[in-house]
């Protein structure tokens, strides 16, 4: 074998060792550092071209050739290898940044309405149910609406500054506007344009009924745990020819077994007073059974409508006779959802509000 053979096996096993190093390299770096052995400044094949220093001119060409083709064979596989690392590493990018375009969108959170308008809701569908009409009107009223036809004296304390918020203007009495303190005032508004409805019906000896429930926002001077500067209240009112506490029990019960979902519900009345009724009375219920079992909750005001202020309706006391209540609407809800403090209600917590349906 001539020395020019053995060089060129030699190199052939140089080309296929480094294609084998090439290979086993699966990093760009591992790559680096095999390409160095065979290319590098130290490499193999740079190692060859120094040793032709040696050789005569004719073998130099010779030699020199064939080193030559095994370097380029050798870059071949380098350049094959870097390309399959490059795309191995795509490949693997891709698969890690993918997007399942099968997942739902994220959806926009569903809004509900407020605990509240879900509790004054269900007083109005209940009420309904029971011949009543709702009634609404404004929540800055003047002084003889809000007091004097309800029958509160000149001095009565809960017309002072401490109790009443008072707006800066005067009706035509001259007395200042203030935020209704009650709902009472627009309950008074509607049994007066009954009575005017009704005059020319009143004049033949007919009598029609007024039943009705005001729902609405009211306001006092007044800031803590159970109270809240604003809060809501509906009053009920029911006048006719022959309406006794009779009916106000068997009313306001049916309310409370409907509105709490249940028959196991006891109600009492307990004396009170008010300007504008007489007799007045509280009414308590008790659940027998659940979480409040056996306790006595007072849930409403309530009395026979004072014949003052049915005189003040413009209809005629010896003709009308019947109730009125006034219960708090978050009251309500604060039993009926099990809420201890009235503020959670206006702090607008979506935490809070997400949760009644
Ligand atoms: C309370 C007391 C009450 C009334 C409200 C009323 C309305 C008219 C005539 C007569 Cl138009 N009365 N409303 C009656 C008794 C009690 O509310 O402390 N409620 C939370």
């Amino acid at each position: 074998m001539s020395t020019v053979n053995a060089a060129f096996e030699d190199l052939n096993d140089l080309a296929q060792s480094a294609t084998a190093q090439f290979a086993n390299a699966h990093t760009p770096a591992e790559l680096e550092n095999a390409k160095a052995q065979f290319l590098g400044k130290a490499g193999r094949v740079t190692a060859l071209m120094k040793g032709l220093a040696q050789f005569s001119a004719d073998e130099k060409k010779t030699r020199g050739a064939a080193i030559n083709q095994t370097k380029q064979a050798i870059e071949v596989a380098l350049n094959a290898r870097r390309q399959a690392l490059q795309e191995a590493e795509l490949e693997r990018q891709l698969a890690a940044e993918a997007l399942d375009v099968t997942l739902p969108g994220r959806q926009r959170g569903q809004g509900g309405l407020h605990p509240i308008s879900l509790t004054w809701q269900r007083i109005e569908q209940i009420f309904g149910s029971m011949g009543f009409d709702v009634g609404d009107g404004p929540e800055i009223e003047n002084d003889w609406y809000n007091f004097t036809a309800l029958n509160n004296p000149p001095n009565h304390p809960a017309r002072s500054m401490q109790d009443t918020f008072y707006v800066d203007m005067n009706d035509a009495d001259g007395h200042p506007y203030c935020l209704r303190t009650h709902t009472s005032p627009m309950q008074i508004r509607y049994a007066v344009a009954h009575a005017r409805r009704q005059a020319a019906e009143l004049a033949h000896g007919q009598m029609s009924e007024i039943r009705v429930i005001v729902p609405g926002r009211t306001y006092r001077v007044d800031n803590d745990a159970t109270h809240s500067p604003m809060f809501h209240q509906f009053e009920g009112l029911w006048l006719g020819e022959n309406v006794s506490f009779k009916d106000l029990k068997v009313t306001y019960l049916s309310f409370c077994k409907a509105f709490f979902e249940t028959d196991d519900l006891i109600l009492r009345f307990r004396p009170s007073y008010f300007p504008f009724t007489e007799p007045s009375a509280e009414i308590d219920i008790q659940f027998q059974h659940g979480p409040l079992a056996g306790k006595w909750l007072e849930v409403s005001g309530s009395g026979q409508v004072h014949p003052q202020v049915v005189r003040n309706m413009g209809l005629d006391p010896e003709r009308f006779i019947g109730f009125a209540f006034g219960s708090g609407i978050d009251r309500l809800a604060m039993l009926r959802y099990g809420v201890n403090d009235l503020r959670l209600f206006f702090e607008g917590d979506i935490r809070f509000l997400g949760q009644f349906r």
